[in-house]
């Protein structure tokens, strides 16, 4: 095989941008599976270049010249400048290939934009569309591995990826690890609601702790896997073997159902400084919070007390809520936000609004089929902005309830509420520098222009009403604002998608136009 100039772009920032947040906490985002492929593209003996665009690099300079091939992993909400890029170095000869979230959400579309569509993606995947490597247009080809790859290469072997990006983090310096994919849980609006529980190999996981252990003073782990510690008592058996107690900091996302208070013990014996556990809803999804058929009130302070107890060992925990479920109904859940932020004053809340995120889940057909999902630009879409038409709530009651609960959550009561009840010195100035920022000042501008346009901006409200699909005046000129100098890349007809392509393409699947879930032959 020839040997290839490939260039990988990771994004983590959604357009240009040069904001202290991403200078400082941008180079902490990176996903793995980038320097997974570049390893497998070195494997295979190719010259790699990887890139993680934080809103300030130049990716035209730092992409060698005539490069054969990009590929770009991209969010749902970095999916326009992807686009852009996509065509800027087709432009210069390149093929491209798109993986990543967007990738799996919305093949459809970025078949459009691309040569290759990646799904799961493993070594053979890889090598295979590089011996490939041929245009195809107008529609890319969608490939898929039937499952996650079921080895990925250790730190070792992407350390130098991981090195150059640790030098341009300038304070908190934050490796990935995962040891797990998929899920066992089948919460209907998630990802991996049914994507199968696939541990990765603990000797693994000990070798790339071991080799972190050499390399650093003190390492700070974030766990990428969508719920850690499943296999619990393997994983710290694991972690126990190789690394002394206190000479690793680790970070995970994991189900309240998992943190039991023996099993917090032992996390904070390990070294876990922050923990995310999801409480989504305060009607919904009991199992995964542990909380049976509590809900309202009842299910606020089983889970509050279950917080404040976790915080008792470990100094950062954020919760994650969902808002505009269909569960939901009326103030209550807003209500009942706050009223867990009184009993749990040492949480840092996250908010999510219920998104839709193409073929992310199979909840995401009943809302396609009840015709519910609106065409929002991607560049949006990061959980921030809704795109379904809320059930119980008119846009303006919605937008009136987000509004209150995030003033109320990051109001200079709660932020000095929070900083007390905080004992370290990293949680205390986190949370204050995100409330402050971008959670306080960036979403209630947001929701609150959203809201104003609400009643004075007619194309956006006829758009968001769903008696229009023309992409209002007031997303397009945030659209082209945001990304500057990719505007004039960007595809024509780039900004309007189908939001009901995942319906269509189940709709069609007998059919020749459904997407081949087949490899290269
Ligand atoms: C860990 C995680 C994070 C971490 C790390 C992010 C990162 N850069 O990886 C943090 C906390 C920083 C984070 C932040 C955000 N996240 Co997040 N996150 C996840 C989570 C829990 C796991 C993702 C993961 O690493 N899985 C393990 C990998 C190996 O599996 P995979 O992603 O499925 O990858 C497979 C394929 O997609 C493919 N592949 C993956 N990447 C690439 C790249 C290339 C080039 C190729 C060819 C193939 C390929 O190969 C893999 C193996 O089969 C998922 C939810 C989930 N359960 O998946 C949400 C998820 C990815 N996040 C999501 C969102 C919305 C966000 C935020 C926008 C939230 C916000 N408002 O801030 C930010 C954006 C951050 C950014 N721009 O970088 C959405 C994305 C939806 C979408 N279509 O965009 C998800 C799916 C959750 C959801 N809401 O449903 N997140
Ligand atoms: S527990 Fe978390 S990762 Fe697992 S299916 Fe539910 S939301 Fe998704």
């Amino acid at each position: 095989m020839r040997k290839l100039k490939i260039g990988i772009i990771d994004l983590v920032a959604k357009a240009p941008t040069r904001t202290l947040w991403m200078r400082v906490m941008g180079p902490n985002f990176v996903s793995i599976m980038p320097q997974v492929i570049a390893t497998w593209c070195e494997r295979q003996g190719h010259d790699v270049t990887l890139v993680t665009y934080t809103g300030r690099e130049n990716l035209v300079r730092e992409l060698p010249v005539n490069v054969d091939f990009v590929f770009i992993n991209s969010f749902t909400e970095a999916a326009l400048l992807s686009y852009a890029l996509s065509n800027l170095f087709r432009s210069q000869g390149a093929i491209t290939a798109i993986g990543g979230p967007h990738a799996r959400c919305y093949p459809q579309d970025a078949q459009k934009y691309f040569d290759y569509v990646l799904g799961f993606t493993d070594e053979t995947l890889i090598s295979e569309i590089l011996r490939d490597c041929v245009r195809h247009r107008p529609a890319g080809l969608y490939l898929s591995s039937d499952h996650h790859p079921v080895h990925l290469p250790g730190v070792s072997e992407r350390w130098k990826f991981i090195e150059r990006n640790l030098r341009r983090a300038p304070l908190i310096k934050i490796v990935p690890l995962l040891s797990s994919l998929g899920c066992p849980y089948t919460c209907d609006f998630c990802i991996d609601s049914s994507v199968p529980y696939q541990p990765l190999d603990t000797e693994a996981m000990k070798e790339d702790l071991g080799f972190l252990l050499g390399k650093l003073k003190r390492p700070r782990v974030a766990w990428h896997d969508p719920n850690f510690g499943v296999r619990f008592d393997k994983c710290m058996d694991a972690i126990e073997e190789v690394v002394p107690p206190g000479r690793i900091d680790f970070i995970a996302e994991s189900t309240l159902s998992l943190l039991s208070e023996s099993r917090v013990k032992r996390l904070r014996r390990n070294g876990f400084k922050a923990l995310l556990p999801g409480i989504e809803s305060w009607f919904e999804l009991g199992r995964k919070s542990k909380t049976g058929n509590q809900i309202g009130m009842d299910k606020v302070r089983m889970v509050s007390d279950h917080v404040n107890m976790i915080l008792r060992y470990i100094p950062y925990v954020q919760t994650n809520h969902i808002f505009g479920l269909d569960g939901d109904e009326g103030k209550e859940p807003f209500e009942f936000t706050k009223r867990f932020l009184d009993l749990s004053p040492g949480a840092f809340p996250a908010y999510s609004m219920l998104s839709a995120f193409g073929q992310a889940a199979p909840l995401n057909l009943e809302f396609q089929r009840a015709k519910r999902v609106l065409p929002i630009p991607f560049h949006f879409l990061s959980n921030i902005q809704m795109n379904i038409k809320p059930k119980n709530y008119s846009w303006l009651d919605f937008y009136d309830h987000l509004i209150d609960v995030t003033s109320y959550s990051y109001s200079p009561r709660l932020i000095l509420r929070r900083f007390l009840a905080n004992r370290e010195i990293i949680p205390r100035w986190l949370n204050i520098v995100r409330g402050l920022s971008s959670e306080r000042f960036g979403r209630i501008k947001y929701f609150t222009e959203i809201r104003r346009h609400f009643n004075t901006d007619r194309p956006l409200r006829r758009f968001l009403e769903q008696e229009t699909t023309e992409i209002p005046e007031y997303f397009v000129e945030r659209i082209r604002r945001d990304l500057g100098e990719f505007w004039d890349w960007l595809p024509g007809g780039a900004i309007y998608h189908d939001p009901n392509a995942y319906l269509l393409s189940q709709e069609n699947a007998s059919c020749a136009c459904s997407i081949p879930k087949a490899r290269v032959t």
